[in-house]
């Protein structure tokens, strides 16, 4: 693949889309990240698609990690999967039905409880066979009634969804803090700070959930949190799935934490004001414990230790992938575009030749260019202004620039621009592959 802007599918705007209204989607438009093809559904061009696996990569990372196993799903769906948990008519309009040349009704899977349970009740026979926890990444379409602030809110989006068996209630309650935790480690990994805090279960059902809500001022909801939670360091303790999580997890749903529709005016009285953060914030994730709600419906059980059928425990854990690069570029931007985390940028860097045709110039880039790699950089090879390469050095968001021009390169040397903080050093070709290459 070749990285060269002069020959790449690297689709820059400088006008500001009018149908844009917050940041990220302005951004996603203008670097080329997405483009819209119906409302709420989008193509992901080379950039964009680079970022999207990049996030899903850190997702299965962590859910690999925590115990889940990863499967794949179809988009289609059969309705009758749907009659027998009663969803097809409470799911309304939202859902997209479809009927095929035999008339059969389908539909395009908002989410897959039905199905997950459908395939794993045929192996499922005995207790041996649980715990399970089974996950897959796959495009889901809801017919949202206003899809908007691009991928954010989209009609056409990438999930995560895993879906954990057990025995018991007790066992259920372990693997949603195994999960519990691994989303923690997930959006941190992304340099994002994600709440969980208690929420509704809206069409998915049961009595226990959580929200991962990072805080933006651009979120669809309004959250109060602790401060004690916004500083906690997730990153620095590793979770042992296999213990008793519940202390790491006690830690987290006993600081206070509430969307609006959950919120309790008293407790957060009570906390001291220095500790009072209410923000506007964007839910990333939501994990829900629901029981026996779709098992039982769908006529699963297993035989239990004392030969007795069990209908086993469920639980369902999604994290919205594709609403996370809108999410990122929310929490990660600035007036002149992205400012990438060195964990998702889709290059680290960009070669900028502030003089194509000056030959050490070009020599120095190449060099550079090929020590990094097509998968490490793109190079800004295009014959045009300084100034337009700098913009959209910016606006797409590379966490290192190497600015070369022919002072620099007469003397070898490479000046380093950081996207994240604007320092810039200039430093010999070796130390700028170094740091660029160590993130
Ligand atoms: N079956 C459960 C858990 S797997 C479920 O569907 N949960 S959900 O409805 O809360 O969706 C999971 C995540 O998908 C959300 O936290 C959100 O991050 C993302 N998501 C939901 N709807 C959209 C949408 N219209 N556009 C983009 N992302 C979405």
């Amino acid at each position: 693949m070749t990285l060269r802007l002069s020959r790449a599918f690297l689709p820059t705007l400088k006008e500001t889309p009018a149908e844009a209204q917050i940041a990220s989607h302005r951004l996603m438009l203008r670097a080329g990240l997405i483009r819209q093809t119906s409302a709420g559904i989008y193509a992901w061009l080379p950039a964009g698609l680079r970022v999207l696996r990049r996030v899903e990569q850190i997702v299965r990372e962590e859910q690999d990690r925590a115990g889940a196993q990863e499967i794949l799903m179809p988009t289609i769906q059969p309705a009758e999967l749907w009659r027998e948990s009663g969803r097809y008519d409470d799911y309304g309009k939202e859902m997209l039905r479809i009927r095929d040349r035999h008339e059969r009704e389908m539909l395009f899977g908002p989410t897959n409880e039905e199905m997950v349970t459908d395939i794993f009740k045929q192996f499922a026979k005995s207790y041996r066979d649980l715990p399970r926890n089974l996950y897959h990444i796959q495009w889901k379409f809801r017919d949202e009634v206003r899809p908007r602030f691009g991928v954010m809110r989209g009609r056409e989006f990438l999930m995560k969804d895993a879906y954990s068996f057990d025995l018991t209630k007790e066992g259920a309650q372990h693997s949603y803090r195994q999960m519990f935790l691994a989303y923690l480690r997930t959006f941190a990994r992304m340099g994002l700070k994600a709440i969980p805090m208690r929420a509704d279960t809206g069409p998915i059902g049961g009595n226990l959930s959580h929200e991962f809500i990072i805080l933006a001022e651009t979120g669809e909801s309004q959250v109060f949190v602790s401060r004690d939670l916004l500083e906690r360091d997730v990153l620095a303790e590793a979770p042992d799935y296999d213990s008793d999580l519940t202390a790491q997890v006690d830690f987290w749903t006993s600081h206070y934490a509430a969307t609006e529709e959950m919120h309790d005016e008293a407790a957060w009285a009570a906390l001291s004001e220095d500790k009072r953060v209410s923000a506007r914030g964007i839910e990333v994730g939501h994990i829900f414990y629901f029981g026996t709600k779709y098992s039982a419906a769908m006529g699963m059980a297993v035989t239990g230790p004392d030969g007795q059928p069990v209908i086993p425990e469920m639980g369902s854990y999604g994290i919205g992938v594709s609403r996370l690069v809108g999410a990122l570029i929310e929490a990660n931007h600035d007036e002149a575009g992205i400012k990438w985390p060195d964990a998702v940028a889709p290059w680290a860097a960009a070669i900028l030749n502030l003089r194509p045709g000056d030959g050490p110039t070009d020599a120095l880039c190449e060099t550079l260019y090929a020590r990094l790699g097509s998968e490490g950089a793109v190079y800004d090879d295009r014959p045009v202004r300084a100034g337009e390469k700098f913009a959209d050095a910016d606006l797409m968001g590379f966490p290192w620039q190497a600015i070369i021009g022919p002072r620099g390169a007469a003397a070898g040397r490479v000046e380093l621009k950081r996207r994240m903080t604007g320092e810039r050093e200039e430093v010999s070709l070796e130390d700028a592959i170094t740091r660029i290459k160590g993130g």
